[in-house]
């Protein structure tokens, strides 16, 4: 899963993504180029069974990060550059840092939910300008149904709505698919506080601003996590009661992406390697197996499943068979959280 970080000059986005990747880029304006990171999501499931199989190798699932600088806050409405743009295209999903806090460097006094309307309102912009330009080529080429639905996402837009709140049909979705929409990937706000407000709620229009759009809304102080980020582990325990925090962000932060994506790991087993796999909910064995290699989801024959607990607590494959609890499942199964996979496939 790749991840943009998105928002304003200032508002913290490299200061989050050292928090979460455990890097220590340059924070501060005016930073060219972007970084990159990645995390490993940690998976206890994934340590019992490297546990029982001792395997060469065990991966996790990894989420990757790009943070590229922002515009700037008083220069909204004129749209973000091709540069910034290409960035977040290439995303499944936005982290939009908002700003919280006073800045040493800008003037302006925090104002996270205008911030949050602003940055969305140049995303919807974006699309709307891939929109009409679309909408002329198919109007000469008397293209109709695509017409249609691109007459419709505008119509949207128009009224200053992110194409994520659009209902759309699946038919719908994949004809959208290949133009990449920047207000149709999911969102995730991150209201970077002031280190005064670690651990208040956010304020009441913030709330409402984020429920109205359908994003998922994180509360941290990046400066802070990053530091705790960068401390030995004990130091960091201490470091967390002390501030009445119950966990590191990223641990709040994998959960809410997940949660937010409608994402679930299914894992498979061996003396080679154990591996967790993230998929979107509701994907058939077929589809899953994909996402190992798109052979096997070719070749697909059937699926032996076994769910986690019933594999931990049974605690070898040939005690799961005598139990009955290793499942053959066709090509139509939709895939649980924690199923243990082998697929069995031809080629
Ligand atoms: N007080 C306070 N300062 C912060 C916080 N987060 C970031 N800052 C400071 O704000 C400044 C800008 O932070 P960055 O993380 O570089 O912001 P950015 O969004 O990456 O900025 P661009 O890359 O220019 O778009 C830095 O001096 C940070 O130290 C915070 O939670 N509290
Ligand atoms: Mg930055």
């Amino acid at each position: 899963m790749k991840v943009a970080l998105v928002g304003f000059r200032g508002s913290g986005k490299t200061s989050v993504f050292n928090a979460l990747t455990g890097q220590s880029a340059d924070t501060g304006f005016g930073k060219k180029g972007s970084n990159l990171g990645r995390i490993q999501v940690p998976d206890a499931r994934l340590d019992a069974l490297t546990e029982i199989y001792h395997p060469k190798k065990t991966t996790h699932a990894e989420i990757q990060f790009v943070d590229a600088a922002g515009p700037d806050e008083t220069h909204s409405g004129t749209g973000l550059d091709a540069g910034l743009v290409a960035v977040i295209r290439e995303a499944d999903a936005l982290v939009h840092v908002v700003r919280g806090f006073k800045s040493a460097m800008l003037t302006k006094a925090p104002n996270p939910a205008g911030d949050l309307s602003a940055f969305e309102d140049e995303l919807i912009l974006t699309d709307l300008v891939q929109i009409e330009k679309r909408i002329e080529r198919l109007k000469k080429e008397k293209r109709g149904p695509e017409l249609d639905l691109m007459e419709k996402l505008k119509a949207h837009l128009e009224s200053e709505q992110a194409l994520r709140r659009l209902e759309l049909t699946e038919e719908e979705r994949q004809a959208c698919s290949g133009f990449a929409f920047l207000s149709m990937k999911p969102m995730l706000v991150v209201l970077n506080q002031a280190e005064d407000d670690l651990g208040n709620d956010p304020p009441g229009d913030m709330v409402e601003a984020a429920q109205e759009r359908k994003v998922e809304l994180l509360a941290l102080c990046a400066t802070i996590e990053a530091e705790i980020q960068a401390m030995e582990p004990d130091d960091q325990k201490a470091f967390l009661a002390d501030l009445g925090l119950s966990e590191p962000v990223r641990a709040r932060f994998i959960r809410a992406a997940y949660h937010l994506l409608d994402l679930i790991s299914f894992l498979t087993s061996g003396e080679d390697e154990v591996r967790a796999w993230t998929i979107r909910r509701g994907l058939t064995a077929k589809q899953a197996s994909g996402k190992i290699h798109s052979d096997i989801e070719r070749g697909f024959i059937r699926a032996e499943v076994t769910a986690y607990a019933d594999f931990i607590e049974l605690g070898t494959e040939a005690k799961v068979r005598e139990a009955g609890k290793l499942r053959l499942e066709g090509k139509d199964y939709v895939v649980q959280d924690g199923d243990i996979m082998h697929v069995r496939h031809s080629g």
